[in-house]
């Protein structure tokens, strides 16, 4: 009989990651949703065996900002793997498509420039709904996505 392939469900994964430091940067525009994506993060590094006091948080005021944030987590905070969370929604103005392009481009160059996992949880919405429904509703939670991602590039480096 034919079976369905199971869709990938990355929150449902499980990990053992221990003795590793996580940084996490978060940007600070739309707060109410990027404190959920942290939270979803947070959820998922302890359930993966990240220890409270490996997590190290710091703000940044904007997306623009994480890729610097995730840097100065990685050189002074030695994190072994980052973060970059935020929440970049489509205004009137072509704004939008410049941090959007920056903070992708600069995420993927502080890990690959500091050799370590560096992930993009920034959301990229047209409108605040899509962000919520992102942020722990419907569609999940990206901060949690995140999360899972840096846990399965460590494991894939002990490999
Ligand atoms: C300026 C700006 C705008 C218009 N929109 C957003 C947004 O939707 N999400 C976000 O994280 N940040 C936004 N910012 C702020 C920039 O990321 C940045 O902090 C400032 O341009 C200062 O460099």
């Amino acid at each position: 009989m034919a079976s369905r392939a199971k869709a990938y469900k990355p929150a449902s994964r499980k990990f053992s990651v221990s003795n590793k430091r996580i940084g996490i940067a978060v940007a600070q525009w739309h707060n109410d949703i990027t404190e959920k994506l942290l939270k979803g993060a947070i959820d998922v590094l302890q359930k993966g065996g990240i220890q409270p006091s490996d997590i190290i948080i710091m703000q940044a005021p904007g997306s623009f900002e994480l890729p610097l944030t995730a840097q100065w987590l990685i050189k002074d905070s030695k994190a072994d793997a980052v973060l970059c969370l935020g929440c970049i929604i489509k205004g009137e103005t072509p704004h939008f498509d410049y941090i959007s392009q920056a903070v992708a481009g600069g995420v993927m160059k502080v890990g690959l420039e500091y050799n370590i996992p560096v992930i993009f949880g920034v959301l990229t919405t047209n409108t605040v709904q899509q962000a919520r429904e992102r942020s722990g509703g419907k569609h999940g939670n990206k901060g949690a996505d995140a999360a899972v991602a840096a846990l399965e590039m460590l494991e894939a480096k002990k490999h």
